[in-house]
């Protein structure tokens, strides 16, 4: 049997002795609707977008697993650092959000429903099995939270790489507005 208690540091994002997930803006390549300012900000630099620890201890039914997710705050071409996002490739499961530290939104989608629904601290989200979920940091400071989640959830990014979500979190007159990825200018993908 491993731990039952895991110290994590919320200044540096990690779990005591658990592997951390690095994605930086060169993994993120699709990801973002203006390929022209995705291009630009790669030639300027590769930074960390976000981080994820994770503890995948337990793998049996019914267990859980969950991970603590850092995503910087930072935007290419006016749309705010996101995480690639995903559906749970057993499509089924379910995950919670648990805000700690810094301001942010999911996108939230599935066939029927899009929601975009704020994520801070003392904010819990909900996500709904067969539903895609997307961090995105709109704040000036790094979006730290926790998502828990059945073991065997898996993650299935291939159908988010196909057709990416439906709202887009841009940046407009200082603001985040939350704009329908259909109706954005013919240069944005
Ligand atoms: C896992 C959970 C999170 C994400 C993390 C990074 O089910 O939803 O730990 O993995 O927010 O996002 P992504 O889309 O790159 O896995
Ligand atoms: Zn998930």
């Amino acid at each position: 049997m491993s731990l039952l208690q895991f110290n994590f540091d919320p200044q540096k994002a990690t779990i005591a002795g658990k592997p951390r997930l690095e994605r930086r803006l060169s993994d993120l390549e699709g990801v973002y609707s203006d390929p022209v300012a995705y291009q630009n900000a790669l030639k300027e630099d590769n930074p960390v977008v976000y981080t994820v620890s994770s503890v995948e201890d337990y793998n049996q039914p019914g267990d859980l697993q969950f991970g603590l997710g850092c995503l910087m705050p930072g935007k290419v071409g006016g749309e705010y650092y996101m995480t690639k996002g995903h559906l749970h490739t057993w499509l089924e499961a379910a995950e919670v959000y648990i805000g700690l530290a810094g301001e942010g939104l999911m996108l939230l989608e599935n066939p029927k429903e899009v929601w975009a629904v704020e994520l801070k601290a003392n904010t819990v989200v909900y996500v709904p099995g067969g539903t895609a979920h997307r961090t995105v940091n709109t704040g000036s400071v790094p979006l730290l939270y926790w998502g828990i989640y059945p073991a065997g959830a898996g993650h299935d990014y291939e159908s988010i790489r196909q057709k990416n979500f439906r709202q887009v979190v841009l940046e407009q007159a200082g603001k985040p507005a939350v704009l329908e990825r259909s109706k954005l200018l013919t240069q944005r993908v």
